[in-house]
């Protein structure tokens, strides 16, 4: 419970029904930047524009900005006032001229929202609210103006001066300044403003539109990153063709510009023209970056790229639509990169990561609907819910109207709200319009919280070949929302044939749309085996009466990758969860599924790599009503190790064949090198007795990072006297590489060994641990708080760490902090000993005078 003070002093409450449209509007702003780290002058001049018959005054939004001056119309203003953080300043026309000055100090700027000093540049991030910590302005999103940019800065220092738009004049300054201007002559929101200005340099290309336009491309770095940078810009040529011929969505400005910095909260920022990254989603070469690095900057720049329709051209109305640009969004990078690729590898990664964060997110106090209903802080909403929840919403609109109709509904879309700021509302009006389906009872996926449950019984009558699918559905209440409507569930179903290992069925799309239903199959020769939720058609939680010998069988025969992986979790999982319940486990079922797995040569080695990988130990602990954090780590131990030891043949033979692969980045070289680490760990969990030299070997000879790390984890995890001797020949190749480094951290702070709560507390005093840069503390602190044994030591230890390393930099950068509190909201899950340490820490966070809006609304929500 919050108590009563600090219940009075709780942060605003900000709904959903609230919205009103804006009482001014402002086509056009033109701002004019003094740029300097210690001190830079902020001019702007708004057009506003009275919206409305209202006799309002203008109310301009600020954070921690005074005005060094205001006019209207030119001319000093009179009765200007501040309201708050609020610049109220009172108009008598339809339309004026306001200008104001503000100084803001960029390199004291360390929470990294505004405008703001990293790595000896300045850059911008506004989004969500970022704009009104550089100048006064209604800093919401639907309202669109024209921005005209003038940046004067030192050149010796910031030679390189960019914004949205176009560049459209430069020149040189006495004293040694230097000026640009840029036009951006698309109507934006102030969410996607931006500056650049530094010692930068730029790998650069140009693209050809499909209308035969020209656009210049560049990815500016510092001078020392710029060979690292061709896979961004191969990946961006890729993305922009792509959104063409899959959206038919062309680029719109003459140049597309991305800057690499290397403190950011985020991923990256789809700023109009100049999107702004952090470093660790652009730079990649083998030695540096692993096949993931390289995967996730692809899907980064994608995702950022796709902004530029989904987002920009059309954008938010208010921040509670936000996932009409994410969902969306993500879902348009999941399936740029399913074509690059294997989609069935890329299909299970998704799922995965779905299950490791939105689900546990959706089963704890922190669960909110897609599109919610209220926020104290939005920062705090840029969540595996809005995200990656919301692609899969339009996932399965897409499976429900098909690829034709689908299409038609998002040109429509297009042309529709092209230039305007749209609600979640207004895209589905557009599926539905287009394809004449009805999607009323859909709607509730947008506002119902919680991930649905199914249960799933076959029968089959064997005298009348008749099989009987029974499903039912229900929706776990979640905070604020005690009950729950049915949802509509598409479900892809298919049978097989237990003797013949052949379908039975073709694959059916059932709509599961009442809390029951029985679907009926005709002509069923012989014992049907059901495969269901097929390539994750809906994202539910499914109980089958499927036994240990139907997931066998569907993880050897069913024709759909997905399901086919899908099978082996549920069989290990069951197997695990068992073992957790009864002490004791028996591991034939798995043993011979993986053996079979790895002995058929049709599949490829990536999608064999996430086939034979156990369920992660916290998604063990999602099944269970308590979770033991030691009996799941001893159990999925157990089980590691008799897989690695009665299969070690197997994973030898594995091992030796994807070692012969060179290095090479296509999808085949890749799968080789993951199944490769996959196999080198089960060679490690089977105690064989060359295992750390293998490892050792391995790790001294990579010709890349991904056979590095893969190796470095393996020995992290142990116990050998190899395992120093590597993480110090790690640390001093890479001690000048920020991005490596995190590596070494995030690898220890992920490690089975038991002694991970004591290295990590060393680790944090470690001379190369910040707080002061997001990615090191999420490699540290973050990393450490999913490594659920490690976090959840008995003593509370970790939960103390992380409380005190959260107030820490609550104080630093409160939005990087608050977005850490998460593992400690899951104390319901844990027994009594360890919840009653969790709570006592977030009592602690909440009871910390002087907390951010961030840390305050998600401690206090997760006490709950
Ligand atoms: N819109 C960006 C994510 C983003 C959100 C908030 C930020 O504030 C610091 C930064 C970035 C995206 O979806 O990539
Ligand atoms: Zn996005």
């Amino acid at each position: 419970m919050v108590d009563a003070q600090t219940a009075a002093q709780a942060p605003k409450v900000i709904r959903r029904d609230a919205y009103r449209a804006p009482e001014w509007m402002v086509p056009e702003i033109a701002l004019d930047f003094d740029l300097d780290p210690a001190e830079t002058r902020v001019h702007a001049t708004l057009t506003v524009e009275r919206n409305g018959d209202h006799d309002a005054p203008l109310r301009l939004d600020g954070d921690g900005l005074s005005p060094v001056s205001v006019r209207v119309d030119g001319v000093e203003a009179q009765g200007w006032h501040m309201d708050g953080q609020t610049l109220v300043v009172p108009l008598s026309g339809k339309a004026h001229s306001v200008e104001t000055e503000v100084r803001i100090a960029p390199e004291r700027n360390t929470q990294l929202e505004g405008l703001y000093a990293s790595g000896g540049m300045l850059c911008t991030q506004c989004e969500a609210e970022g704009f009104r910590r550089i100048t006064f302005f209604p800093d919401r999103p639907d309202v669109l103006s024209k921005y005209k940019v003038k940046l004067t800065a030192e050149k010796a220092r910031f030679p390189i001066l960019l914004s949205n738009g176009d560049p459209v004049g430069s020149g040189d300054l006495d004293g040694g300044r230097h000026w640009a201007e840029w036009h951006d002559p698309f109507p934006k929101p102030s969410y996607l403003f931006a500056l650049v200005a530094g010692d930068l340099v730029a790998n650069k290309a140009t693209f050809t539109t499909m209308s035969g336009r020209d656009v210049e491309l560049g990815i500016w770095v510092r001078a020392p990153d710029l060979p690292k940078t061709d896979h961004a810009l191969h990946a961006l040529k890729l993305s922009m063709a792509w959104d063409e011929k899959v959206y038919g969505r062309e680029y719109d400005l003459d140049v597309f510009n991305i800057v690499a910095v290397g403190d950011f909260n985020f991923g990256a920022m789809e700023n109009k023209g100049l999107n702004i990254f952090n470093s660790r989603y652009i730079l990649a070469d083998p030695d540096t970056a692993t096949d993931w690095d390289y995967d996730a900057i692809a899907a980064v720049v994608a995702h950022e790229y796709f902004h530029n329709w989904s987002g920009n051209r059309v954008t938010c109305r208010d921040w509670f639509q936000l996932s009409l640009k994410e969902g969306f969004t993500v879902f348009r990078d999941q399936s740029f990169s399913a074509d690059q690729g294997s989609p069935a590898v890329k299909r299970i990664e998704d799922v995965r990561g779905l299950r490791a964060s939105q689900f546990q997110e959706d089963a704890g106090p922190l669960a909110h609907p897609v599109r919610p209903d209220e926020y104290m802080e939005i920062s705090n909403f840029y969540t595996a819910t809005i995200y990656n929840k919301g692609a899969e919403l339009i996932r399965m609109m897409s499976t429900i109207l098909g690829p034709e109709n689908f299409r038609k509904a998002t040109d429509l879309y297009f042309r529709r709200f092209d230039g305007t700021a749209a609600t979640c509302e207004d895209f589905v009006l557009c599926m539905e319009e287009a394809s004449g389906i009805d999607l009323s009872q859909f709607r509730r996926w947008y506002s119902q919280a919680g991930t649905p449950r199914v249960k799933a019984r076959l029968e089959h009558a064997q005298n009348g070949g008749r099989a009987v699918l029974s499903l039912s559905q229900s929706v776990p209440p979640t905070p604020g929302q005690p009950s729950k409507e049915p949802m509509v569930l598409p479900l892809k179903v298919k049978l097989f044939g237990e003797k013949t290992g052949k379908p039975l069925t073709s694959e059916r799309l059932v709509l599961l749309s009442d809390p029951s239903e029985e679907i009926v199959f005709e002509d069923i020769a012989e014992r049907p085996v059901l495969s269901i939720n097929r390539g994750f058609s809906a994202p539910v939680i499914v109980e089958s009466d499927r036994d240990a010998a139907d997931l066998a069988f569907l993880s050897a025969h069913d024709d759909d990758p997905f399901a086919r992986y899908e099978a082996m979790q549920q069989l290990m999982l069951d197997t695990i969860v068992g073992a957790v319940r009864s002490g004791k486990g028996d591991h034939g079922a798995v043993i011979e599924a993986v053996r079979n797995t790895l002995a058929d040569d049709r599949l490829d080695s990536a999608f064999t790599a996430e086939a034979v990988l156990l369920p992660s130990e916290s998604f063990v602990g999602d099944q269970l009503a308590v979770v033991d954090p030691d009996a799941i780590f001893r159990a999925r131990e157990a089980l590691r190790r008799d897989l690695g030891r009665e299969l070690e043949h197997e994973w030898r033979l594995a091992y030796e064949a994807a070692r012969a692969n060179r290095f090479e980045l296509s999808p085949a070289a890749k799968g080789a090198r993951r199944l490769k680490s996959v196999a080198l760990s089960y060679i490690a969990a089977s105690g064989a007795p060359d295992a750390a030299s293998l490892a050792f070997l391995q790790f001294e000879k990579a010709d890349n990072m991904t056979d590095r790390q893969g190796a470095l984890t393996t020995l992290a995890g142990g116990t050998s006297d190899k395992r120093v001797a590597a993480l110090d020949i790690f640390y001093q190749r890479y001690s000048d590489n920020p991005l490596v480094l995190d590596k070494w951290f995030q690898t220890q702070a992920l490690s089975a060994r038991d002694d991970t709560p004591e290295t990590v507390e060393d680790l944090a005093r470690h001379r190369d641990f910040t707080l002061g840069n997001p990615n090191r503390v999420r490699s540290l602190i973050g990393a450490f708080s999913v490594n659920q044994r490690a976090f959840h030591h008995a003593s509370g230890r970790g939960y103390r760490f992380l409380a005190d390393q959260l107030i820490a930099l609550d104080k630093i950068n409160p939005q990087t902090a608050a977005k850490l509190i998460p593992p400690l909201g899951r104390w319901r899950r844990f027994d009594s000993l360890r919840a009653e340490k969790m709570r006592a820490e977030l009592q602690r966070i909440v009871d910390t005078p002087g907390l951010s809006k961030d840390m305050f609304e998600q401690a206090s929500k997760s006490l709950d």
